[in-house]
């Protein structure tokens, strides 16, 4: 919390003294960056207490170990421990040194199930989404507003506009609704990709032959980027996911929008020639 506090203070020092709309979110990995992404949906804002919880006792367990280490190399080694006990067994210590890890891990199991029920499946989606990892683009499809259907491919370096961010940028970015409970439904066309967003907490493999299922809220309006998450041929790295994230009154005039603009894309179920195939970073 003290963490999202301090990442969102610039943007609230804005607003306070310019008196302007907050800033829209920009989440990528950045350069040098060392800790994880902003949890930007509750599912991630889950996940992230669970991993700082785990951290913290990882940490007191490793200090605990290393001091151990520490007491018995210098309490026990040749010039102060001449003569060395031979004793063999303890029951008392060896019962409490099973029974304490195991006590760990039924604690930590609670509220790591707990998060991930709480990702996994929501029964009150408002919408859904469908995304088909394809060799090497993602095809969005939106069952709930008017079929609207297309490709989303990564936009090559020389194209690239100011601003947009390298071998993350697409051409269509698949948009969305902020605050809308909306369920994604993620398979393949061909190999086994993985649909991954970091700051929203969405890590799940796109199979050929069958559905997997996961569900977000986005708290924030902004642009939220990743890639395929799953080495899936020569062209893995190249086949970046952009979220945008809008209004709910903005996505409504996108759908109107979107209707005409994909209104003859039927083309996601065929090979489509990839622009990247032809740049220069691609060897083959
Ligand atoms: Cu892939």
């Amino acid at each position: 919390m003290l963490k999202r506090f301090f990442a969102l203070l610039p943007a609230g020092l804005i607003y306070l003294l310019g008196g302007q709309a907050l800033a829209e979110v920009e989440m990528r990995s950045k350069p040098w960056q060392m800790w994880l992404q902003e949890p930007m949906s509750e599912s991630a804002i889950k996940v992230h207490d669970l991993n700082l919880g785990l951290m913290v006792l990882e940490t007191v367990i490793v200090i605990f170990v290393l001091a151990l280490m520490v007491y018995i190399l210098i309490r026990f080694n040749e010039k102060n421990n001449p003569v060395p006990s031979k004793t063999t067994h303890n029951t008392l210590l060896e019962v409490v040194w099973t029974a304490v890890p195991i006590l760990i891990l039924v604690v930590v199991a609670v509220p790591s199930l707990k998060a991930l029920y709480f990702t996994d499946s929501n029964p009150d989606v408002e919408m859904n989404i469908k995304v088909k990892g394809n060799q090497w683009y993602w095809s969005y499809a939106y069952p709930d507003n008017g079929d609207i259907e297309f490709d989303s491919l990564i936009i090559p370096e020389d194209e690239l506009e100011d601003g947009q961010p390298r071998l993350l940028s697409v051409d269509n970015p698949l948009v969305l609704p902020a605050h809308t409970k909306i369920r994604f439904l993620i398979a393949s066309n061909d190999v086994i990709h993985n649909f991954a967003m970091p700051s929203l907490a969405i890590k799940v493999d796109a199979t050929p032959g069958r559905v997997n299922e996961v569900w977000t809220e986005i708290n924030e309006v902004g642009d939220y980027y990743a890639m395929c998450s799953e080495l899936c041929g020569v062209n893995h790295g190249f086949m970046p996911i952009h979220i945008k994230a809008v209004s709910k009154e903005d996505f409504a005039k996108w759908v109107v929008e979107a209707k005409e603009e994909f209104a003859d894309n039927s083309s996601s179920d065929q090979p489509k020639t990839i622009r990247l195939a032809e740049a220069e970073n691609v060897t083959r």
